[in-house]
């Protein structure tokens, strides 16, 4: 099926500390991702870069949270963003920027899938499970806080009310290795399933993939999916500020995204965490636009498309 897409670059680099990250949707462009997805016989449209708005006034709920008002910013306008395209029928590509982002790019498209009266599903490919809230983190970096905000967790009451937060049987954390303290006590008091890389090592990459998208199906569901750059391992994906050993290889990612297009129920995606200062010689920009061509159908060899639900 041929998409319509729509390129949103999220120069957002205040969810963390190392400079870099804003730079992350010009790598892409140069990387050629366009063209990648072009390629393959989808429509493509870049709408450029957003910005984060006027700055609202707003109290941090604890000293260590740090670019509070920008973040909310963000928030706002890359949800407004994420909205109107998919209202037009498009499907939203975010190119960040750090993983502070998504808050803003799951809200938008929340609200659409409620407005749609369709569940929305996240799979979110990650070394780190994201669910600190703005009151539990100690680094105070908010790119470690989204998952928290789209499961409508209480420590956000400075960001839009989340849209219809996520239930927890709705997320699939995966490719998880690194969580804090109290993101483990606050994801098991909320009962979010983690895939972490234990549950990959002994199930393979595909069976709970498919475990996760067979739900999907079933319930004719919308599919967000936020792929964290340092979901892959960092011998081949070191342009991230945090970096974490043991992640998916080459193929295993690859294999991923081949699954999801065959699912064909992925309809909005972001690419974070991208910091192109760290990167050498563009390998890990030209590999997460690989990813991407994966996502959209570039394969090897046709085989007949797997029905799921
Ligand atoms: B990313 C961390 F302490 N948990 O809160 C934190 F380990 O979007 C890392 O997944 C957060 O890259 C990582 O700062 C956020 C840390
Ligand atoms: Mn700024
Ligand atoms: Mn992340
Ligand atoms: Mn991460």
């Amino acid at each position: 099926m041929a998409h319509e897409i729509t390129l949103i670059g999220a120069p957002v680099d205040e969810g963390q500390s190392r400079a870099g990250c804003l730079m992350g949707p010009a790598a892409y462009r140069v990387a050629g991702i366009a063209a990648a997805i072009r390629e393959l016989g989808h429509d493509v449209e870049d709408i450029g870069d957003i910005g984060h708005g006027p700055l609202p006034e707003v109290a941090a709920p604890n000293p260590a949270v740090h670019h509070l008002a920008e973040c909310v910013g963000w928030t706002r306008t890359l949800a407004d963003a994420g909205r109107a395209a998919m209202d037009r029928g498009r499907f939203p590509i975010f190119m960040g920027g750090d993983h502070a982002l998504s808050m803003g790019s799951v809200a938008g498209v929340a609200a659409y899938a409620a407005a749609a009266g369709r569940p929305l599903f996240v799979l979110w490919l990650d070394a780190h499970s994201d669910f600190h809230t703005p009151l539990t983190t100690t680094s105070g970096n908010l790119h470690g806080t989204p998952v928290a905000y789209l499961s409508g967790l209480p420590g956000f009451e400075a960001f839009p009310d989340f849209p219809a937060p996520v239930p927890p049987e709705r997320v699939c954390l995966y490719g998880i290795r690194s969580v804090d303290p109290a993101e483990h006590r606050a994801l098991k008091a909320h009962g979010i399933p983690v895939n972490d890389m234990r549950v990959l090592d002994e199930n393979g990459i595909v069976a709970p993939l498919r475990a996760f998208l067979d739900q999907v199906a079933a319930q004719n569901g919308m599919l967000h999916v936020s792929l964290d750059v340092d979901f892959l391992d960092p011998s081949i994906a070191p342009a991230v500020g945090t970096t974490v050993p043991g992640g998916t290889t080459f193929r295993e990612a690859h294999l991923v995204m081949e699954l999801l297009h065959e699912s064909g129920l992925v309809t909005s995606l972001d690419m974070v965490e991208l910091n192109p200062f760290l990167d050498e010689r563009g390998r890990t920009a030209k590999l997460m636009v690989d990813l991407v061509g994966s996502l959209m159908g570039r394969k090897v060899f046709d085989r007949p498309t797997r029905s799921f639900g």
